[in-house]
């Protein structure tokens, strides 16, 4: 299952549009792309080409299920990978060349530092548990999703949004990862798919394949289902410049079998832990560093 993200990686750098983004890195992007993994084993796509610091992306996921948008509880559990963003915006606010370490050891520290810094604005968890109505009422995405999951399986109407349009210009980030859909069969397995808008292949995707598997599981053992499979969906999918050389050393690795994720049933949604996450047969080569863009 690996092999459809080696063969999509070797099809952006063979056939990728060189093009000037946001960032103004530079990225090499193709555009639409579907990838499909079978979970029903137990297996998740936690990449094997190199290793993935699967802890993470499942620490950021239950960052997400929090409703929380500001970067001091990923901090306080060492979850390092969205401080860019508000240093970026404090050093641009303040003009102090501050550090990475030092900005993050003040988030830490001051909480009135942490509450006017720290923040990312409506992202992820404030759109999938607080998403603001016209009347001012706040709707909880994944509450509704696991009700449905449960009295309504055969619903077509079984998902979360997190672009939410009147709010885009406030977050540090517009959404990547942006709609997650779901789907049970007769014989209840739980499939899901999500559409992601914009896909950093090298840094971003991994972490995002491994989020949405994990989340699938939780759903699936809340709604007391099987877990199906879980089809990803990209739009502008790219390499950044200075990622090509890594991408490179990565499709030249042989995919080993894919690991086996294990959870212990929490009592909700909300009640799930790290320590109730347990990967086994996890045996990647060995990791590739590269800088995010920012
Ligand atoms: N912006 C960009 N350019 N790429 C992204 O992947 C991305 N995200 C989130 C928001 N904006 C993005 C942030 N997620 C890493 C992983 C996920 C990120 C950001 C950075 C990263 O650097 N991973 C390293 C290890 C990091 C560590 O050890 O702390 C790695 O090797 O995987 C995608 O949602």
């Amino acid at each position: 299952m690996e092999r459809q993200y080696l063969d999509l990686a070797r099809q952006v750098l063979d056939h990728g549009d060189a093009r000037l983004d946001r960032t103004g890195v530079g990225t090499t992007s193709l555009f639409g792309a579907m990838l499909r993994f079978d979970l029903s084993g137990g297996q998740v796509p936690v990449l094997t080409t190199k290793r993935v610091y699967w802890k993470l992306a499942v620490k950021e996921m239950l960052w997400f299920l929090t409703g929380g948008t500001n970067i001091r509880p990923l901090l306080e559990q060492n979850v390092r990978i969205w401080t860019d963003w508000p240093l970026a915006a404090y050093r641009r606010a303040t003009g102090e060349d501050i550090d990475q370490r030092t900005f993050e050891g003040r988030i830490l520290a001051d909480e009135a530092f942490a509450a006017k810094w720290g923040e990312l604005g409506p992202v992820y968890g404030k759109q999938w548990r607080r998403w603001l109505g016209p009347d001012g009422q706040e709707h909880d995405q994944i509450a509704a999703l696991i009700r449905t999951l449960r009295t309504d399986p055969a619903s077509r109407r079984m998902l979360f949004h997190a672009w939410n349009v009147a709010e885009v210009g406030g977050m540090a980030l517009p959404p990547c990862h942006m709609v997650y859909q779901y789907h049970v069969t007769s014989d209840g397995r739980l499939n899901g798919l999500l559409y992601q808008r914009s896909c950093d292949l090298l840094l971003g995707l991994p972490f995002n394949l491994t989020g949405a598997a994990v989340l699938q599981r939780m759903l699936a053992q809340q709604a007391n289902l099987e877990p199906g499979e879980l089809v990803w969906m990209g739009g502008d999918v790219h390499v950044y410049s200075n990622h090509v050389d890594q991408v490179r050393q990565q499709i030249a690795r042989e995919p080993r079998a894919l690991p086996v994720l294990t959870l212990r049933k929490a009592a909700s949604i909300d009640d799930y832990r790290i320590e109730d996450f347990t990967l086994s047969g996890y045996d990647p080569h060995p990791p590739i560093t590269a800088e995010v863009a920012v």
